[in-house]
């Protein structure tokens, strides 16, 4: 670790850098993620943005809920912008432009699920590739919340959505969510990590993880949406602990492109039922006549959970 990332202790009395001032929906997630990625460091950052919920609820101006460097382009680039800023920053140091002792700041893209998962895959994967030395974390809702929920490639199977509406035909989302973790470490980044809102000691340690690596760092967070998962918003945390302790949403990294390492391991492991009956998004499914897609979602989880603790033990 490098001596400018804090320890835990010091995390929790350091700077914030994210003004509770923003018109993110009470409960949201993704300002409990912000908040703690910021918290993580002392470093100067840059960071930029894409389109979605989080840009548009902290930045309508001439207010800025941000007191770092703050970049807004597109929908679809804020990894090849920062790309472009990290590239700069090289530039200029190796021309000497730079003010002298000046510390190189950490280079951060928040994306949703939509940009990140579809419409900004391309720009990601090209950042990756080149091997660009930023962080980019995914504020995962399963939705393109911003735009009034439609179903991104990250919605879950069951999951009613504004463009894959549950009704008599249809018992919402037939699709399996996009392996986009999978995908990220076959770029061979030398990080990749899952989080949690819910644990947010195994979210910052990877976060300072990435903050100390050289090289691009993907970090995927869960971030339950009160308004599109239909949930109370005090219970956010409470979704968040449903989704890991249901194995629903396992938490794990992966170390170039390789070394797999389970972060979670839940003592009482929690039927999947008791995660999907807590939203309104997946109501439909305890219908009698959908009996089979709950007990599949089961079988399916299950599986998933066994073949990661096989990767797991093969990459060892
Ligand atoms: C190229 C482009 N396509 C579509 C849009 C419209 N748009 C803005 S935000 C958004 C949804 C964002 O969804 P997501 O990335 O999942 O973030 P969330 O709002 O869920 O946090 C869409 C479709 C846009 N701004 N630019
Ligand atoms: S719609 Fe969802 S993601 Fe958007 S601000 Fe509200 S809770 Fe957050
Ligand atoms: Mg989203």
């Amino acid at each position: 670790m490098s001596k400018v990332i804090k320890n835990l202790k010091q995390f929790s009395t350091s700077k914030e850098r994210f003004e509770g001032a923003n018109l993110l929906c009470p409960g949201c997630a993704h300002s409990i993620i912000v908040r703690e990625v910021l918290n993580a460091t002392d470093c100067e950052l840059v960071v930029s943005n894409s389109t979605g919920c989080l840009e548009v609820c902290t930045a309508i101006y001439p207010y800025t809920s941000w007191d770092t460097s703050w970049i807004h382009v597109g929908f679809q680039n804020s990894s090849t912008v920062l790309s472009g800023v990290e590239t700069a920053y090289k530039v200029l140091a190796r021309k000497g432009r730079l003010k002298e002792g000046r510390e190189e700041p950490k280079f951060i893209a928040f994306g949703g699920d939509g940009a990140t998962y579809d419409i900004g895959f391309q720009f990601l994967s090209g950042t990756f590739e080149r091997g660009h030395n930023i962080m980019y974390i995914c504020i995962d809702n399963e939705v393109y919340a911003n735009t009034g929920g439609q179903r991104s490639s990250s919605t879950p199977i069951g999951s009613s959505t504004t463009t894959s509406p549950a009704g008599t035909q249809s018992y919402g989302e037939t699709k399996e969510k996009k392996d986009i973790v999978s995908i990220m470490a076959a770029h061979n980044a030398p990080y990749v990590a899952q989080v949690a809102p819910n644990k947010w000691k195994d979210m910052v340690k990877k976060v300072q993880r990435g903050y100390d690596t050289v090289g691009p760092v993907y970090i995927n967070a869960m971030s339950p949406c009160t308004t599109e998962w239909k949930f109370n918003p005090k219970d956010t945390i409470n979704i968040a602990d449903l989704a890991t302790d249901s194995l629903v949403y396992p938490l794990y990294e992966i170390i170039d492109g390789e070394e797999l390492n389970i972060t979670y391991r839940p003592k009482n492991v929690l039927p999947v039922r008791d995660y999907l009956g807590a939203q309104g998004r997946f109501k439909h499914l305890f219908k009698k006549e959908n009996e089979h897609i709950l007990n599949d979602y089961q079988v399916r989880v299950d599986k998933k959970w066994e073949k990661l603790q096989r990767r797991e033990e093969n990459s060892h």
